[in-house]
């Protein structure tokens, strides 16, 4: 095989190593004590560290009600109607006990809590090592559910988390879909480049 074919295949494999799925849901209003609330999710998944980052932009949550620490999880059916109850529980497919997102033992839906800031907006990135865009763990076209109340992460079989403030629908985003490239692997890769005209030209 010539060298030009290897460093071609090279290229080619650290390009792919780095694909990243990508995923946004945007946020309806459940119950009447979420009135006001708006807000997307962005879900990256990356297939290198094995992570699953919830990149969460949410504003207008009521502060006077319940607790500023309020449950988050993915549920099982994509349907946001009936005041987000259509979303049914959490997305639990192997049938495990409802837990933290520190648990082995947890619904894959299982993210914990959210904190709401007192200006009633949510600014916070949750990695997960359960929850996937892809595999068995996939939560693609399920729903997000924000509650009203604190998750306390032990109560079976939803946490006690309450009322379902808002949810949406996760949705693939055509930006997922292209492969993308890290600074750190476009670098090398303009080495790569380099180093083969700096020897074969
Ligand atoms: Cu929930
Ligand atoms: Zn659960």
């Amino acid at each position: 095989m010539s060298t030009k074919l290897i460093i071609l295949a090279v290229a080619i494999i650290a390009m792919g190593g780095v694909a990243a799925k990508k995923a946004t849901c945007v946020l309806q209003v459940g119950v009447t004590e979420g009135k006001g609330i708006t807000g997307k999710i962005t879900i990256e998944e990356n297939s290198e560290s094995g992570t699953t980052k919830f990149m969460i932009d949410i504003k207008g949550v009521n502060t006077t009600n319940g607790s500023s620490l309020k449950g988050f999880h993915v549920h099982q059916y994509g349907k946001l109607s009936e005041e987000c109850s259509a979303a049914g529980g959490h997305f639990n497919p192997f049938n495990k006990n409802h837990g933290s997102p520190n648990d082995t033992n947890r619904h894959v839906g299982d993210l914990g809590n959210v904190i709401v800031e007192t200006d009633g907006t949510i600014h916070q990135t949750i990695s997960d090592q359960i929850a996937k865009l892809t595999g068995e763990n996939n939560i693609m076209g399920k729903s997000i559910v924000l509650h009203q109340d604190k998750d306390d992460l032990t109560s079976q079989p939803t946490g006690a988390a309450g009322k379902r403030l808002a949810c949406c629908l996760i949705v693939e985003s055509d930006i997922g879909n292209a492969y993308r490239i890290k600074p750190s692997v476009f670098l090398s890769l303009l080495l790569t480049i380099s180093m083969y005209i700096f020897l074969y030209k």
